[in-house]
């Protein structure tokens, strides 16, 4: 895990590209879930990637333009043993300053107060509109006071920018002791696949393995999982954000397993396995496993520097197009077929996302008119998959499709990482030949 130091050496790089702006970075707050429970809490990625600081309702305001000892400044909640008694520990502000490494820190209510005084001489303010509802009229109404008293105060931040460019820039490249962490995520991510496919039989229910993935991962230490497991039995893994998980495993189906793990400090493993829930595919199901095992290969040897995401997906749709072509599940020229999206019936979702401590990771994917070059230190899922059901209209002009091959969705995920010369395919723990998807340890 990350120690202080790490985080004091990414806000020195952020203090160092603000050219003069205040950064104002809002903790998460917790969320309603029902009367007056709340969901487990989460903090912003964002927040957490500068701070390493874990509790809701905290602001970080970085100030380049102040002197060195007072350029971090946390506003937290405050200590309050009545509410700690009920709601769990506190750091406080004392704690924020030696466990955290503020420079000073005041409690939360005072920020209105205290905003104003802190953006003078701030030539800009970074801050994300639109997205902390409870902090945002404080930001604003500072800088509108700012711009009231501009004509005799003689200066004031004009300009109100968003942080993204900044901070999602560092965090698409990934530290060292960063990818220690994301292999951590991956292997464990990957172990509990492993656990799911060795048990799995006709008859159980969906809801039982998805009981033991999460279990496996709160064994290990993990939070839980990274996001709601999918665990879609036959038809259901054409649903491609099935989350019910409450259905009979039938004999003859396929099951698609896509769930990962979200460690301690926030990085996450995203790992997807199809396998037959007999243990033996069927004709058809063995045919389309192998053209998107294919096309996930080639996809992920091509995860190096100098590609871009684009190609890596260009990459899987070829490959699948070619495959269901030769089924006759497609009919035309491969070429007439991938220009006019004509196989979107069948794979309708691009083949991958940035990974880090969001499951779909913060970082552009395309600058300006230019797909982002994959360098060193960037960790991306490769996710390609064939879905046949009718869900989706058969495009004119195309075959329509036999009863036999309804019912089918496959999708293989690894979690790779862009190496000097080599991806590393960081959830290789997780099996995936059709060897391995036919063998049962139990
Ligand atoms: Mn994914």
């Amino acid at each position: 895990m990350g120690d202080q130091h790490c985080f004091a050496k990414r806000r020195d790089h952020f203090l160092g590209q603000l050219e003069g702006m205040a950064a104002i970075i809002p903790a998460a707050p917790l969320v309603t879930h029902h009367a007056d429970c709340e969901y487990p809490f989460r903090q912003n990625s964002d927040f957490w990637y500068l701070t390493g600081f874990d509790e809701p309702d905290a602001v970080a305001l970085f100030m380049p333009y102040r002197p060195l000892e007072e350029r971090f400044v946390l506003f937290v909640l405050p200590k309050d043993s009545v509410t700690e008694a009920w709601n769990g520990f506190r750091y406080g502000t004392e704690g924020a300053v030696i466990h955290f490494g503020a420079d000073i820190a005041h409690p939360l209510e005072e920020l209105p107060k205290r905003l104003g005084d802190y953006l003078k001489g701030a030539q800009g303010i970074a801050f994300r509109i639109g997205k902390h509802p409870t902090i945002e009229p404080i930001v604003l109404k500072a800088l509108a006071t700012q711009l009231d008293n501009v004509q005799r105060n003689g200066s004031s931040a004009f300009s109100l920018v968003a942080p993204c460019p900044i901070l999602h820039q560092l965090r698409l490249y990934k530290e060292s002791w960063e990818l220690e962490r994301m292999r951590e995520a991956s292997r464990i991510s990957a172990k509990a696949h492993e656990l799911a496919r060795n048990v799995v039989r006709p008859g159980m229910n969906e809801r039982y393995l998805q009981g033991l993935i999460e279990q496996y991962f709160l064994e290990q230490g993990a939070r839980g999982p990274a996001y709601g497991s999918i665990v879609a039995g036959g038809d259901n893994a054409c649903i491609l954000h099935y989350t019910a998980n409450n259905a009979l495993l039938n004999d003859g189906e396929l099951l698609l397993i896509d769930a990962g793990c979200c460690l301690s400090d926030y990085y996450n493993g995203d790992i997807t396995r199809t396998f037959p829930i007999n243990g033996r595919f069927t004709g058809e199901q063995k045919a389309l496993y192998e053209i998107v095992l294919e096309a996930q290969q080639a996809a992920v040897e091509s995860v190096v520097p100098g590609n871009n995401a684009e190609e890596v997906h260009k990459i899987a749709v070829r490959i699948i197009v070619e495959g269901l072509l030769e089924l006759g599940l497609l009919e035309g020229s491969i070429d007439c077929l991938i220009e006019h999206g004509l196989y979107r019936h069948i794979y309708m979702h691009r083949t991958g996302h940035w990974l880090g401590l969001d499951v779909h990771d913060v970082g552009a994917y395309r600058l300006g008119d230019y797909p982002v070059n994959l360098q060193e230190g960037m960790v991306l899922t490769v996710e390609p998959g064939i879905y046949i059901s009718d869900r989706f209209p058969v495009p004119e002009g195309q075959p329509s499709i036999d009863d036999r091959w309804k019912g089918i969705g496959i999708r293989i995920e690894d979690d790779v990482l862009v190496g000097e010369k080599y991806p590393e395919v960081l959830s290789c723990d997780a099996e995936k030949s059709v060897d391995a998807m036919q063998f049962r340890n139990t």
